[in-house]
């Protein structure tokens, strides 16, 4: 792994992107998994880098969805177990029944049973997913394949950061589902009941937060608080921050460029 200066400008993002390499050498990523988080870097440069009040209230709804719901399952991908795997074993054990579930559309055994590990060195105590069972009907991909136990039992999964081909299957035998994606614009992001569009690294500790605030509310309160929230008017919302970041920078009479230190006489 490349050590990062702590002076380096770019210092956080590029240590996340050294978390996502690692991943890739510990066999946890697929290769694509770099391209994906590539073009989530790209998304989170144009919101600021920062948790907006659409992803906190996008989050609120999650906790609230995941609080009330029977049976969660919490899908995690190569990506995932990269970035967060212990604050997604932490978020399954302050959800009451909820279990974890690893789903892949690059699919391969060996990746699914790393990951698994991975996840119960990191405190898991089960993790349903390498050895699947079911698949999960109107997915073609490698991604169908799946537990009974798990997603296909589940009333509520949470899918952070994936390509657009399971949200809407999900929906479709009636799950409700959670998105985290810093792309508003995703399949995934626009079929889900409640995206986050903030980086999961950011989105998982708080929902994690949200959680911890939340689970002392009587089921009626958590309930008015998933029917407050509208998926629709939350993604223009996070639209709109983009274009108003956008318009403001290159509206503004500050310069764009950046100051350059005056060169040094040899
Ligand atoms: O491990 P596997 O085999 O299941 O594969 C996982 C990936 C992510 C490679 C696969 O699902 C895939 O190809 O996904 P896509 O189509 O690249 O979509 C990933 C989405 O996540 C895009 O909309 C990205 O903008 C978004 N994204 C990338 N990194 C992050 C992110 N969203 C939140 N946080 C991130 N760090």
């Amino acid at each position: 792994m490349t050590r990062i200066p702590r002076t380096h400008p770019r210092h956080a993002s590029l240590v996340v992107r050294e978390r996502v390499v690692a991943g890739l050498e510990k066999g946890l990523l697929a290769k694509e998994g770099l391209l994906a988080h590539g073009r989530g870097e790209a998304f989170d440069y144009l919101l600021g880098e920062r948790s907006w009040p659409e992803a906190l209230a996008a989050a609120r709804a999650a906790a609230a969805l995941l609080l009330l719901a029977r049976r969660p399952v919490l899908s995690v991908n190569g990506n995932v177990a990269s970035l967060v795997p212990r604050d997604m074993v932490r978020l399954a054990r302050a959800i009451p029944g909820s279990v974890i579930e690893v789903n892949l559309f690059y699919r391969t055994e060996g990746r699914a049973r790393r990951i698994a590990r991975e996840l119960r060195r990191a405190g898991a105590k089960s993790v349903l997913g390498a050895s699947p069972d079911a698949r999960l009907p109107g997915v073609s991909s490698l991604r169908a394949a799946c537990t009974r136990e798990g997603m296909l039992s589940a009333d509520v999964v949470l899918v952070p950061l994936e390509d657009g081909d399971r949200a809407g299957a999900l929906k479709a035998i009636g799950k409700r589902v959670i998105a985290i994606d810093l792309n508003p614009l995703s399949r995934t992001a626009r079929a889900a009941d409640v995206t986050i569009v903030d980086n999961v690294v950011r989105a998982v500790p708080e929902l994690l937060r949200q959680v911890g605030k939340l689970r002392r509310l009587p089921r009626h309160r958590l309930a008015l608080v998933v029917r407050r929230f509208d998926n629709d008017r939350n993604l223009r919302r996070a639209l709109r921050r983009i274009q108003a970041r956008l318009r403001r920078l290159s509206g503004s009479s500050e310069p764009l460029t950046l100051s350059q230190a005056p060169p040094t006489k040899s």
